[in-house]
């Protein structure tokens, strides 16, 4: 049985996960705006990845007899400066997540929840992941500056995105 006060951290952390999907469906939308089917391909997974994450958590309290609550989700910024402007705003929100993660380690810690720490630590090590694949694509960008052309040859390469469901356990 999980505690009221994981359980009630745990429900607000699926609301952040479905937030982080609803932002980077917007700025799958914007890309689609903007003719580049390659950044709204990779900002598509993104979003079903979210999704994903948020499903974990979701499942975890069900198995641990707790209840799920569904708080309201905000609305994501729809409007962009531009492409770079989406992925610093992609790294600033995966920044927020690490935190949030990381202050639910520590509460579970705090909250001698082993199951909970358990659960996190798959969390604590996706997100060194997403933050690395926001830097390079960060600095892609930068290199890029005004270049139409190195845009549109980045937008090919993110077009190749996969999305790759979860097998169970994982
Ligand atoms: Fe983008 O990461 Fe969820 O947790």
């Amino acid at each position: 049985m999980i505690n009221k006060t994981i359980e009630k951290a745990l429900n607000e952390q699926i609301n952040n996960e479905i937030f982080s999907a609803y932002l980077y469906l917007s700025m799958s939308a914007h890309s689609t705006y903007l003719g580049l089917k390659g950044f709204a391909n990779w900002f598509m997974i993104q979003y079903q990845e979210e999704m994903e994450h948020a499903m974990k958590f979701y499942d975890y309290i069900n198995d641990r007899g707790g209840k799920v609550i569904l708080l309201t989700v905000k609305q994501p910024e729809g409007e962009f400066d531009s492409p770079l402007d989406m992925f610093q705003k992609t790294l600033a929100h995966e920044q927020f997540i690490t935190k949030c993660i990381n202050d639910l380690v520590d509460l579970a810690i705090e909250q001698k929840d082993h199951a909970t720490q358990i659960l996190l630590q798959w969390f604590v090590t996706e997100q060194i992941e997403e933050e690395g694949n926001d830097n390079e694509i960060i600095a892609k960008l930068q290199l890029i500056g005004e270049n139409g052309n190195g845009l549109l040859m980045l937008d090919k390469e993110l077009s190749t995105r996969i999305y790759t469901p979860p097998t169970k356990g994982e």
